[in-house]
């Protein structure tokens, strides 16, 4: 296992590249041109200037989250050709600087979907919040919401000149159903892989957040038989998933260690977080610790470690505390991420331990 950590860049974050390197463990940094919309070609020297910085900084930059898919790709428009071209430029400009996985999610409209970005828990601190009921038939409520609470930040999935658009956005997927954006996800992957192949780039899909349908938009990454249907569909090994507890945990029947065994060897990316679920149906983000939600990271992390994982891994969104949500991005502190790390590698390095027999 790789423990990374994920980095909005220089002025795009309020935690910097110094900060992290003191947190113990942290190999490589996950990294994307954060300032790029879906369908927009990366030029060389950008991609240049933000992997060089990383590396001075003594880590690797081997996963870029995310390489964002264009709506036209994911509706299936006869302008989907001309992006995925340009994706396919992306990847090879990667590949050619050592990248080795690209996340990316197929999630219509939006990325992840809260209803409140700082909401006080019991211990005083706060987090991201997702109340069922007020997911209601108005998407432009919530993208409201999201955007006054991101701040001076822009949220990935949320840019104001997107939302500015949703109703048109919303009307062009009429009639994609759960059917076809899985038609419209093999069509995009079989004309990405064989350069993924060509340039040794693993494309890691991250699950639906959360992991039901929304705004009568299909999700289709959201339960282990959608995971096994999309992983058959295209039966590559450069096509595999971003595993993440967070987005699959609010729904309480997804069984995840159980999960992580059964695709392990397709799992190329780790995104841990806890979320507790209430008897409603809303949900909050908490601590890594597995006692504090519904995630059983202890269980979790087992299934990887039992499998010989040596892929990346991550801690997600963590809560902010002491304050810190006055700068820092929702979900992104510092302070519970890094206690996330050290709470993941306490646990790993205990199962090597017992592993080899101490
Ligand atoms: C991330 C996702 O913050 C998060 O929850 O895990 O936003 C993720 O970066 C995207 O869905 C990947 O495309
Ligand atoms: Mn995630």
């Amino acid at each position: 296992m790789q423990m990374t950590w994920r980095w909005y860049g220089e002025g795009n974050d309020s935690i910097t590249l110094d900060h992290i390197r003191q947190i113990p463990g942290v190999e490589g940094i996950v990294w994307s041109l954060h300032n790029k919309v879906a369908g927009e070609v990366w030029e060389e020297e950008e991609i240049d200037k933000v992997m060089d910085l990383i590396k001075s900084k003594g880590f690797n930059a081997d996963v870029v989250e995310s390489v964002n898919v264009h709506d036209d790709i994911k509706i299936g428009l006869p302008t989907r050709d001309k992006y995925i071209d340009i994706y396919i430029d992306t990847i090879r400009k990667l590949g050619a600087r050592g990248v080795k996985v690209i996340c990316y999610n197929f999630m219509p409209v939006f990325d992840w979907t809260r209803t409140d970005l700082y909401k006080e828990l019991p211990d005083g601190s706060n987090s991201l919040f997702y109340e069922k009921d007020a997911i209601v038939n108005d998407p432009n409520i919530m993208a409201e919401r999201i955007l006054k609470g991101a701040g001076k930040y822009t949220m990935p999935g949320w840019e104001p000149e997107r939302i500015a658009k949703l109703d048109e956005l919303f009307k062009s997927y009429a009639g994609v159903d759960e059917d076809k954006l899985f038609e419209n996800l093999k069509y995009f992957l079989e004309r990405i892989m064989p350069v993924c192949e060509e340039q040794d780039v693993k494309m890691a899909i991250h699950p639906d957040d959360p992991p039901w349908p929304i705004f009568g938009l299909p999700r289709i990454i959201r339960s282990r038989d959608h995971i096994k249907r999309f992983l058959d569909q295209v039966d590559n090994p450069y096509s595999g998933l971003t595993l993440c507890t967070g987005s699959l945990g609010p729904n309480l029947l997804n069984d995840i260690p159980s999960i992580i065994r059964e695709f392990h060897d397709r799992i190329y990316f780790a995104h841990i977080r806890n979320v507790k679920v209430y008897e409603n149906g809303d949900f909050s983000e908490v601590s890594h610790r597995g006692k504090d939600g519904n995630v059983d990271v202890y269980e979790v992390l087992k299934a990887y470690h039992d499998n010989g994982y040596t892929g990346y891994l991550r801690p997600d969104h963590g809560r902010h505390l002491w304050g810190e949500e006055k700068d820092c991005r929702p979900g992104y502190g510092l302070y519970d991420r890094a206690l996330g790390v050290m709470y993941m590698l306490g646990v790993w390095d205990s199962l090597d331990k017992r592993k080899g027999g101490h």
